[in-house]
């Protein structure tokens, strides 16, 4: 052990609550980081996609022979051959029933289109070829014999009269009517309301954008008949699982997928897309290794989109401007295939947070999913409770600038104030204090000076504006019994082993998958934590499914709030027979050893082992209690009883320039309660780059499709991403209520941060101009007109 670690040991700042510095950055920031295109074996050979330029043709024949003539081509491969493989569809993994009691009306997705394509960018066929280059250029000269279909792109168009037809199961292109809640207690709250404020709603369309773009690495192994597949995954088990039972790629104990480092996800990579089965499927085909890379354009063409909600809202009010009723009324695009999750995001990750951090007594909300000629939409960094808090806040926010009363006087008057409590739409909110963080955001941002603020801008000709918003999410998704009773088709536990080595050092194998969340940093802490064990001596092993037990992976904000409890059990049961070991040992009561400081002593004298000498004696096994197996290793599953609640308050304040509709976030206020922090400099990046996609959404990021179904935004000349420039210095503080629902008493940070922000966003910016009709991005144009139309 280093003289630095005993001396952090010694400070105790390694432990829960410490700003440890990530372990994992040293080989990140030094370019040393393995992703998937790093991966480098014998015989390797290159993919290219033969991808749709039109948003919906059929097509009747594809020609290979330019492309095979071509130089280093090895093979051109189609989706008959896929099929005549016996390679299944893609699947959905979460059954949502209609309100008339129908099953989803899914459409097939074939991994290789046959017959017809559906979005621009679907994949035809694939060329593989000795170098990247001779592979892109032959699937250039893949002739496809494609006949034009017209198309549609936006959700309520594709639902009306005469709009294209996708897939022949879904008429009128509806995949799903959901509904839930009481509508009649709701229509008579509606009937005695005082006050009802309306609203309609667009949540933009997103492109996820992580940093790496998708790749996949497939490698047969005729001798041993065995399958590797590396793959940017957040969830390499389920791949493994989804890949062998439903799409017959290969059995399941004879594939091995392996995400190594994963440059950022943010939901898009929970997916298995078609590019890994093909990769996999093409290596067996043609006898070598197929890796492919996706370029950015084909990031913004393939990688799951998110949002794409329309919303009709209407608020009833009672005379005391207490809340009585809530309808909304959703139209979602699904885009032209379901993906693994796309029916859970607008529907059980959505309508369930309706409630916000209120006491609403009476909620519905009818969710209609609609295919459209798009990129598939599924979950993206929050995945519909961002629409939902956006849908709730904008709303709130409304009704008090209708009623002349400030906002957080209205919120305050119908917050939640007793836990548990019920909503009524299925959530059970376990613990939270959404008043202590509306008073630390509004201290923060000193709202109390603000119209002060505001007239010293007004005397410079700006228009400033100040919006809030408080966010409620569940996150930590996991409770089995609950998602499966919702359809989900697994259940969502987490797993963990913990090993100490001979040498006292400790390996945790985790389910989870870290992708830029910090995992080998925070996991570590809890050994710090439990043995005073320096976070350098532990070993954070994950990503591989023949190195790491069964694991469900990281989305929904779980790994702290189930991955670490899950940790936590495995420590539970290392710590006791430790204590068995070391009270055999020093020949004293069970009872009486702690452990701490590295150090296994007998509480209140000097007699003491080193964790070393422990761990050593669990694996000499000369001298163990009779009858206790050798070895110091323990795993465990944890499957939490609950969600976990995060809520804060979010204050954004705004100028904006009326002479060119330029606006500038002037201050940003997070006041978060994410329960126990296990690292706070950690939890405060999440929470960074959780806002950075939140004014993304709000000022820039704007996904456009063309009349024929062609994405305008394809590349970063015409896609905007929050950049420094747009992005003030953030003041992010947290508060504390502990979940009840995990032994931590975590709740997840890594979505917060995107669900809370665009709200205060755009309620700062209306705010601002007295128009409060303005959509996502606001951008400049938008802001000009909306100030231009109530001048
Ligand atoms: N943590 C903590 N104290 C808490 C809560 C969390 O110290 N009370 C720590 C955890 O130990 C972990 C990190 O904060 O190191 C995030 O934990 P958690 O909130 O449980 O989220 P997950 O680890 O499950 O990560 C998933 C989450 C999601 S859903 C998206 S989307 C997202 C996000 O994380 N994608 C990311 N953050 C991301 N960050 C990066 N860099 N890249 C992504 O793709």
């Amino acid at each position: 052990m280093s003289e630095r670690n005993w001396e952090v040991l010694r400070m105790g700042i390694e432990g829960i609550g410490a700003s440890v510095l990530r372990k994992e950055d040293r080989r990140f920031i030094t370019g040393r980081g393995r992703y998937v295109d790093d991966m480098v074996v014998p015989g390797m050979k290159y993919a290219a996609f033969v991808r749709s330029p039109h948003a919906h043709a059929s097509f009747s024949s594809i020609d290979k022979s330019a492309a095979l003539a071509m130089p280093g081509v090895i093979a051109v491969l189609t989706g008959e051959e896929l099929r005549a493989d016996g390679i299944g569809n893609l699947i959905c993994g979460w059954a949502v029933t209609s309100k008339d009691g129908s099953p989803m009306n899914m459409g097939a997705w074939p991994a290789l289109a046959v017959g017809t394509v559906r979005h621009v960018g679907q994949a035809v066929a694939v060329v593989v070829a000795e170098t990247r280059g001779q592979a892109r250029d032959a699937a250039e000269a893949v002739e496809v014999a494609y006949e034009e279909l017209p198309a549609v792109t936006q959700a309520v168009a594709a639902l009306g009269e005469g709009a294209p037809q996708l897939h022949p199961e879904a008429k009128n292109n509806l995949v799903f009517d959901w509904e839930l809640g009481n509508k009649p207690e709701v229509d008579a709250a509606f009937a005695r309301a005082a006050h009802v404020t309306k609203l309609h709603i667009v949540n933009n369309r997103l492109v996820p954008n992580a940093m790496e773009p998708r790749a996949a690495l497939g490698q047969y192994d005729p001798a041993e008949d065995h399958y590797t597949v590396w793959t940017t995954s957040q969830n390499p088990h389920v791949a493994r699982l989804v890949m062998s039972a439903f799409y017959n790629v290969a059995p399941e104990h004879k594939l091995r997928v392996i995400a190594p480092d994963v440059g950022g996800g943010f939901g898009s990579k929970i997916y298995i897309y078609p590019e890994e089965i093909v990769c996999l499927w093409a290596s067996k085909r043609t006898g070598v290794p197929v890796k492919w890379t996706a370029d950015r354009t084909e990031a913004f063409l393939t990688d799951a989109h998110g949002r794409d909600h329309v919303t009709e809202v209407e608020l009833a009010l009672d005379a005391d401007n207490r809340f009585i009723g809530l309808k909304v009324d959703t139209v979602a695009n699904l885009g032209a295939y379901m993906s693994l999750f796309s029916s859970a995001t607008p529907t059980y990750l959505y309508g369930t947070l309706l409630s916000g951090q209120y006491d609403i007594p009476a909620i519905y909300v009818n969710v209609k999913a609609v295919y459209t000629n798009t990129v598939p939409v599924d979950a993206y960094r929050g995945a519909g409770r961002p629409e939902a808090t956006y849908v709730v806040e904008r709303t709130v926010e409304t009704a008090a600038r209708e009623l002349g009363i400030s906002p957080a006087e209205l919120r305050r008057r119908n917050f939640v104030r007793s836990f548990p409590h019920q909503t009524p739409v299925i959530m059970c909110y376990d613990a939270g204090d959404f008043e202590a963080s509306l008073e630390a955001g509004m201290q923060a941002a000193d709202v109390a000076g603000f119209e002060a603020r505001r007239a010293e801008a007004q005397g410079r000709g700006k228009l400033r504006g100040l919006g809030m918003s408080c966010y409620i999410e569940a996150c930590g998704i996991a409770p089995s019994k609950a998602v499966g009773s919702l359809g989900a088709g697994v259940g969502l536990w987490e797993s963990a082993e913990i090993r100490v080595n001979p040498v006292g050092t400790v390996e945790i194998l985790t389910g989870s998958h870290s992708h830029g969340q910090g995992h080998e940093t925070t996991f570590a802490q809890l050994i710090a934590e439990r043995f005073g064990l320096p976070v350098d001596n532990v070993q954070v092993i994950h990503g591989d499914t023949d190195k790491v037990q069964f694991g469900m992976g990281t989305y929904g904000s779980r790994s702290g709030a189930v991955g670490m409890s899950a940790i936590v059990k495995a420590l539970d049961k290392v710590e006791k027979k430790a204590k068995k070991i070391a009270a055999h040992l020093l020949e004293a009561d069970e009872g009486d050893i702690e452990i701490a400081n590295g150090e296994v002593r007998v509480a209140g004298t000097d007699r003491k082992l080193g964790w070393h000498e422990v761990a050593l004696n669990a694996y000499t096994a000369h001298n163990l209690p009779d009858g206790m197996e050798p070895g110091l290793k323990e795993g465990a599953f944890y499957d939490p009883q609950n969600f976990t609640f995060p809520a804060g308050c979010y204050i954004c304040e705004v100028e904006v320039d009326p002479e060119t509709g330029g606006v500038e976030i002037v201050q940003f206020v997070a006041a978060d309660d994410f329960g126990t922090v296990i690292n706070p400099m950690i939890v405060h990046g999440q929470v960074h780059g959780g806002i950075a996609q939140g004014i993304g959404q709000a000022l820039l990021e704007g996904t456009v499709y063309d009349g024929s179904g062609q994405l305008v935004t394809a590349s970063y000349m015409d896609y905007a991403m929050p950049r420094a420039q747009n992005l003030p210095s953030f003041q992010v503080s947290t508060t504390s209520t502990p979940s009840p629902s995990n032994p931590l008493g975590m709740k997840g940070c890594g979505e917060a941060g995107a669900i809370g922000s665009p709200p205060a966003v755009i309620n700062a910016i209306t705010d601002a101009i007295g128009n409060n009709d303005l959509t996502m991005p606001a951008t400049p144009q938008k802001v000009w007109d909306a100030i231009r139309a109530v001048a």
